[in-house]
C-alpha cells in the first residue's frame, strides 16, 4: 500500500515542481518513479560538516541582529529533506528522530502533503484564510467529520479548532470555568453586578476558580497556560501567574517490576494529595473546577505514571466536580501506538476534555457536549484554526490508515525499546531508566553535560535528538520510522557512545 501511495503522488506532483524548480530535487525523483518511502528518502545519513556547518552559522549571525537566536540549532532546507532525513542548507542530510520537536507526522515532504498543495482546486483554500467562527467555508463541516471527529476520543463528538497547542488549552481552561460556573448557577445569565464586573477583573464577574496541575507538567507558555505549566524556571521567570495548586506527579524508580510496591505507594501519596489539595483550595475560595494532565510529562522529563494511577485520577476529579482535562498536544496522534495516549489506561468514565496539536497539524480540543458554552464568542478568536490544517490532516490520516501506521509504531517501538535496553546494559555509567511507549521513548544521561555532548556528537554522525526534563533524551520520530530506521539510530547512537568518556 505504501508504496502505490508514493509512486501515485510522485507521478501527480512532478509537473508543477517541475516548473516551479526547474527539475531539481524532488522533481528529479519523480522522474526516475521511486516506489517507496524506502526509496524516497536516501539511505541513511550523509555529512559534509560539522553541525551548524559555515552557512548556518552566516545566516544565524543574519539572524541574530533581528532576534534572539540563542535556541537556534541549525538552519535547514525543507526542500531537500524527505521522510525522515533533514536536510541542512550546508548539505548535511540527517536521520530526524525529534521531527521539529514531535510535530511532523509522516515525515518531510511526504506526497500525499505535497499533492494537497498542487491541487488547483484547493488554492482559494490557502489564499483567502477565514474567520471560521463567522464564516466558514463550505466543506469546514465534512473537513471535520472527515478528520478530527474520525478519531474523537470516546465519549467525545465535538471540537473546536485552535492555532497551536498553548492557546487549544487556554481556551479549553476558559471552557472548564464556564462549565463550572454555569453549574453553580444552575443556569448562564449573569447578574447586573456579574456583568459589570467582569470587565474591571473583579470578583463575582470573574471568579477565583483554579485548574490543579503537576509539578513537571508543560502545558503551554500563555498567561493561563504557564499557570500550569512547572518544568523549567526560565519558562516562567519575571511573568504574573495564578495562585492555583500544583500536585506532585509520582516520580518511578526503574526498573518498574523491581519497584512495583514503592511505586505503587508513591502513586497513592500523589493521588492523596491532590485530593488535599483540592479540599484546601475549596477552602481558600478558589474551587478546582478542572484537573489538567499530559499522559506522559513531556517537556518535564518523559515522566510515567500507570495507567492505574490515571483511572483513579479521573475518578477523583468526577467526586471533587472537577472537570478532567487530557493534555495530548505532545502524545496525541499515534507515536504511542494507539492515535491517543489516553487510551491506553482504558477508562470506563471518558475524559471531559482532550487537547491536541503538533502532529494533529491543527490545535483544538474535543469537549463533551455539556462543555459547550450556550452563548455565542465565548470561545472565540478571529481565525479559530486553519481550514487548509485540517485538509492535511485528513491526507494524513489516510495515510495512517492506508499504510497501518500504528502497527508500525508498535513494532518500531518495539526496537527501539529493546536497543535501548541493550545500549543501557552496555553502558551502565552513562545511561538509565531507559522507557516508552510505541516510539515515543526516553533514556537517562548521567548528567545534563554529557546529555547535552551526546545530542551534539550524535548530530555531527547524523541523528537529530531532543532532550527534556533535566537529564533525558527523547525520541520523536515520524509515524513512517520503521524497524530499519530504529536499527540505523541505535548503531550511530552507539557509535557516539562510545566516543563518551
Ligand atoms: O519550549 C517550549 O515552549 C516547548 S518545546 C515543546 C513544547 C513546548 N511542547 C508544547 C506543548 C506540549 O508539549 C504540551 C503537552 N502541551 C502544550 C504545549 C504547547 O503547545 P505549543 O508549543 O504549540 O503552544
Amino acid at each position: 500500500m505504501a508504496s502505490r501511495l508514493y509512486c501515485r503522488c510522485l507521478a501527480a506532483r512532478s509537473n508543477v515542481w517541475g516548473s516551479i524548480q526547474g527539475g531539481r530535487g524532488l522533481v528529479t525523483q519523480a522522474a526516475t518513479a521511486k516506489r517507496s518511502l524506502d526509496e524516497f528518502e536516501p539511505s541513511g545519513p550523509r555529512m559534509k560538516t560539522a553541525v551548524p556547518g559555515p552557512l548556518s552559522l552566516d545566516l544565524q549571525k543574519q539572524l541574530g541582529e533581528i532576534q534572539n537566536v540563542q535556541s537556534l540549532n541549525f538552519f535547514c532546507d525543507y526542500e531537500e529533506s524527505r521522510g525522515n532525513y533533514l536536510v541542512d542548507v550546508d548539505g548535511n542530510c540527517m536521520l530526524d528522530v525529534y521531527m521539529q520537536i514531535a510535530s511532523i507526522p509522516i515525515g518531510y515532504n511526504h506526497p500525499a502533503l505535497m499533492s494537497i498543495m498542487t491541487n488547483p482546486r484547493n488554492l482559494s483554500s490557502f489564499v483567502n484564510r477565514p474567520a471560521t467562527g463567522m464564516l466558514p467555508p463550505r466543506s469546514f463541516t465534512e473537513k471535520l467529520l472527515d478528520g478530527l471527529l474520525s478519531v474523537a476520543p470516546k465519549g467525545m463528538k465535538r471540537v473546536q479548532t485552535m492555532a497551536c497547542g498553548s492557546c487549544s488549552n487556554e481556551n479549553a481552561y476558559k471552557g472548564i470555568f464556564i462549565w463550572y460556573r454555569t453549574k453553580q448557577r444552575g443556569h448562564s445569565d449573569p447578574t447586573p453586578e456579574e456583568t459589570v464586573t467582569s470587565v474591571i477583573n473583579q470578583a463575582p464577574g470573574c471568579p477565583d476558580l483554579s485548574i490543579l496541575s503537576f509539578m513537571g507538567g508543560f502545558h503551554g507558555r500563555t498567561l493561563g497556560c504557564l499557570s500550569t505549566t512547572h518544568t523549567k524556571a526560565i519558562q516562567k521567570l519575571d511573568v504574573p501567574s495564578f495562585d492555583w495548586p500544583i500536585a506532585p506527579y509520582p516520580k518511578l524508580r526503574y526498573p518498574l517490576d523491581q519497584y512495583a510496591r514503592e511505586n505503587a505507594q508513591e502513586e497513592s501519596r500523589c493521588l492523596e494529595e491532590v485530593e488535599d489539595l483540592i479540599v484546601k483550595w475549596e477552602k481558600k475560595g478558589k474551587p478546582v473546577a478542572g484537573i489538567v494532565i499530559e499522559p506522559i510529562q513531556a517537556e518535564g522529563g518523559d515522566n510515567y505514571a500507570s495507567f492505574d494511577f490515571y483511572r483513579k485520577l479521573r475518578a477523583i476529579a468526577k467526586k471533587h466536580g472537577s472537570a478532567f482535562l487530557v493534555d495530548e498536544v505532545q502524545t496525541g496522534g499515534g507515536a504511542t501506538g494507539l492515535f491517543w495516549a489516553h487510551e491506553h489506561w482504558g477508562l470506563d468514565d471518558p475524559a471531559d476534555m482532550v487537547s491536541f496539536s503538533k502532529k494533529m497539524l491543527t490545535g483544538g480540543f474535543f469537549y463533551k457536549d455539556e462543555f459547550q458554552p450556550d452563548k455565542p464568542m465565548r470561545i472565540f478568536n478571529t481565525w479559530m484554526g486553519d481550514p487548509t490544517r485540517n485538509m492535511f490532516l485528513s491526507e494524513v490520516l489516510k495515510v495512517i490508515k492506508q499504510d497501518n501506521l500504528l502497527d508500525q509504531v508498535k513494532r518500531t517501538g518495539h526496537v527501539m525499546l529493546n536497543g535501548l535496553y541493550d545500549l543501557q546494559a552496555r553502558y551502565p555509567h552513562l545511561l538509565s531508566r531507559a522507557r516508552g511507549l510505541g516510539t515515543f521513548c526516553a533514556i537517562d544521561v548521567k548528567d545534563e553535560d554529557s546529555r547535552n555532548k551526546l545530542i551534539l556528537k550524535a548530530r555531527n554522525k547524523g541523528v537529530v535528538m531532543g532532550g527534556c526534563g533535566t537529564q533525558s533524551i527523547r525520541f520523536r520520530p515520524a509515524l513512517v520510522f520503521k524497524e530499519h530506521h530504529a536499527h540505523l539510530f541505535l548503531s550511530i547512537f552507539n557509535d557516539a557512545l562510545a566516543e563518551m568518556k
